[in-house]
């Protein structure tokens, strides 16, 4: 079965260099380090991302997490030959080129290591083996770790490396750090350090190399290397481990490139094996409750381990003022800013299988509610009203523009200003983690203050007319429908969140009641207030066709034109893009999971207005919506296999199922080089776990099951975190 956790790539593929950067990223929570080849390649994209390090460079239009310098760099040639997988060429002018007669690279996802063998001939004829192994140690965040053997297969050859930190680590279109920079270069360790233009953090990145052969110190500029040459007998191998520390200003106090020599240099006495069996042994733990079994389906087993170990490494493990980006730590896809996508796609799954990381992603979000409180207040509202897109400081980072068209015309981002739900979408996740955790000291010292906040803004926010409550200007999860009145989804999932806030201040005042007494006069729970929640919950308008029996996605939805998006087949984009932006508003296509969402969400207490029957209701949302659905984002298919299988549709279910494990795998939105789908990831783990298996609390308080597999799942099997105890389940098909 050990095929099972390794993803392989057999034989170089020059078209997905990028590509598999991102799939073979490797990190621990704190940083991301993406797959590219320690020799290079001139298509690389190369970045070390680390969470919460980021800059707002000039002439952009927001921040983004800055790009490490790159700790990777080992060039080796071979009688003269530079060792490198691209394609031959004849070109006279340039060194004499080798040959790749074998090439494996395989991300082992149970250890987190990432490891390459080539088979290389030399100009010269001499053949060698090289294998690199890398890792971004679990056990302590701030390693990293190469390995790299060279073995003589035929022939003596003469070797000379070259281990290298570089400073000249760029993003897409701006290098963030400051020219005032401290460089270390010794034969016994290199090691650069430097401050961002704008926000002021400093970094420090350091290595030594040991190995057979002293080495010595070489710098032309940022670009630091220890370089050695030997040669090899026929058959002979060598062996050179390059130990690296890395920090940031944000996690010590200490100069971080002090932080990061003292680190290199306690990696390098603890030594290269030791450090690799503590890192794995760290993994095993992740997976003693994250792993999921699928039996009867190799492909989704290995996929859904794959989206697994991608949420894993961006979830910060001892950070609580870091979450995780929607690209997670693998690429420059949205310059690392944080999403709903966390709370509602990835977190769930920290939430079940290792909760203390999932407090510290809700806790980010407590330390950034001055952030929040500061949007209300901004836009008029009272509360705390959370920014669509987050960073460090807890403002709003959304781009009011998107970059330059085709056409040379910008569009105008709506989503800053309108895409409100998610500071409803925080309060889930809160209630859910209490819900799962029974942690009820962070629910009264931080949580609840968020679910209040929150509910505050959106007591300020409804607009009482035509006899009822109303949300006008809204933007729900289909993103393509822009600034509409009364998004179903928005104002049902507020009814919860404000039901949810009195419930939790009923509890408060019965369990703790300093901190109800507390937060009553900080936040300014009037009765009052309390009773416009009350009200609002009773007269909020919730768009409903009791003629046909669904909900409205929202008035008007059905008015616009009719597209018949499964007809758009086969295509490699969105509907959007093929109807254009201006167009696929006025249509009734849907970007993601919307009505479907709120279904994933509430499931049948999501309620039926007027007395309809709510299990009819959902099986005819489901299939108004669907067919309207072209998925033009990645979140979107993932829901829908969680509420297909919970309506017993099981080919549809695992038709999206299969689609949102594979997003990343098969790049099948080709922007996998922009760094993985955190939230797709996070989804296929959801849609395991509460839809196929059907996990819920029963009204008991206990966990149940109302498990629907695929049919040629023979078996599932998970663990679930809940309430301190580990809860081991097997599902086996009945079919
Ligand atoms: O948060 C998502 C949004 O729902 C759809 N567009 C991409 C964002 C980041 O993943």
């Amino acid at each position: 079965m050990s095929r099972l956790w390794n993803l392989t790539e057999f034989g170089f593929h020059a078209d997905r260099v990028n590509h598999y950067e991102t799939l073979f990223t490797v990190g621990n929570g704190y940083l991301g380090t993406r797959g590219s080849f320690e020799e290079g390649h001139p298509d690389s994209i190369a970045a070390t991302l680390v969470n919460g390090v980021y800059d707002h460079a000039d002439g952009m239009l927001v921040p983004e997490l800055a790009n490490f310098p790159n700790w990777i760099p080992f060039a080796i040639t071979v009688d003269g030959t530079p060792f490198k997988v691209v394609t031959s060429t004849t070109d006279l002018m340039k060194p004499p080129e080798g040959v790749i007669f074998g090439y494996e690279r395989t991300l082992d996802l149970k250890e987190g290591i990432l490891r390459r063998a080539v088979l290389f001939r030399a100009a010269s004829g001499n053949v060698v083996r090289v294998i690199f192994e890398r890792f971004a140690s679990l056990s302590d965040v701030h390693v990293m770790a190469q390995r790299v053997i060279i073995t003589a297969v035929d022939g003596a050859p003469e070797i000379a490396i070259r281990a290298g930190v570089h400073g000249n680590s760029m993003n897409a279109t701006a290098l963030h750090w400051n020219d005032d920079v401290q460089v270390i270069s010794t034969d016994e360790e290199i090691g650069i350090g430097a401050t961002t233009r704008q926000s002021g953090y400093s970094m420090g990145v350091a290595a030594r190399l040991t190995g057979p052969h002293p080495a010595t110190a070489s710098a032309t500029g940022l670009i630091l290397d220890l370089e050695t040459r030997f040669s090899l007998e026929q058959e002979q191998t060598v062996t050179f481990d390059k130990l690296v520390g890395i920090f940031s200003s944000r996690d010590t106090d200490e100069n971080p490139l002090d932080a990061a020599r003292a680190k290199a240099l306690r990696a390098s006495e603890i030594g290269y094996d030791a450090l690799r069996a503590a890192h794995v042994a760290e993994w095993a733990k992740y997976w003693d409750t994250a792993d999921i079994v699928i039996e009867g389906d190799d492909e989704c087993q290995l996929a859904i381990r794959f989206t697994t170990y991608h949420v894993l490494i961006a979830s910060p493990r001892h950070d609580e003022n870091v979450s995780v980006p929607a690209k997670t730590l693998s690429g420059f896809g949205y310059k690392g800013h944080v999403f709903w996508d966390t709370e509602l796609f990835t977190l769930p799954l920290t939430t079940l299988t290792h909760p203390s990381i999932a407090r510290n992603l809700l806790m980010y979000r407590y330390h950034r509610l001055e952030g929040a409180r500061h949007k209300a207040k901004a836009n008029g509202y009272e509360g705390a009203m959370y920014p669509w897109e987050s960073t460090d400081t807890g403002e709003e980072t959304t781009p009011q523009w998107s970059d330059v068209q085709p056409d040379g015309s910008r569009i105008r981002i709506w989503t800053g200003d309108n895409e409100q739900h998610i500071s409803t979408d925080i309060t889930y996740a809160i209630q859910q983690y209490w819900r799962f955790t029974g942690d009820d000291d962070f629910y009264t010292r931080y949580g609840a203050e968020i679910v209040l906040d929150t509910a505050v803004f959106w007591g300020s926010r409804a607009e009482e007319k035509n006899g009822r409550y109303e949300l006008s200007q809204q933007i729900g999860p289909d993103e393509y429908h822009e600034n509409i009145d009364n998004s179903v989804f928005v104002n049902r999932m507020v009814v919860w969140h404000l039901s949810t806030a009195l419930n939790a201040l009923s509890w408060l005042r019965a369990h703790a009641p300093a901190d109800a007494a507390r937060l009553t006069s900080q936040l300014d729970l009037t009765e009052a207030r309390l009773a416009k929640w009350q009200d609002i919950i009773q007269r909020m308008y919730i768009p409903f066709d009791a003629e046909k029996g669904i909900h409205v996605q929202f008035p008007g939805f059905f008015d616009m034109e009719f597209i018949p998006v499964p007809k758009y087949q086969p295509r490699v984009t969105s509907v959007q893009a093929i109807l254009s932006h201006a167009r696929s508003i006025q249509t009734q296509v849907i970007k993601q999971a919307d009505v479907v969402m709120l279904m994933a969400l509430l499931g049948e207490s999501v309620g039926a207005p007027g007395g309809a029957d709510v299990k009819t209701v959902m099986r005819n949302n489901w299939d108004t919506y669907f067919p309207r659905c072209d998925h033009g984002s990645s979140l979107s298919p993932a829901m829908h296999a969680w509420v297909a299988a919970r309506l017993g549709l099981l080919d549809e279910a695992y038709d999206q199922f299969h689609h949102a494990a594979h997003i990343d795998l098969a790049d099948n939105k080709g922007n996998v080089r922009d760094g993985i789908h955190a939230a797709a990831c996070g989804g296929v783990w959801q849609a395991v776990v509460f839809g196929f298996a059907g996990l819920h609390i029963a009204d008991n308080g206990a966990l149940a099951l109302d498990a629907r597999l695929p049919a040629h799942w023979r078996q599932i099997s998970f663990s679930v975190n809940y309430r301190g105890e580990i809860k081991r389940f097997t599902v086996t098909n009945p079919r």
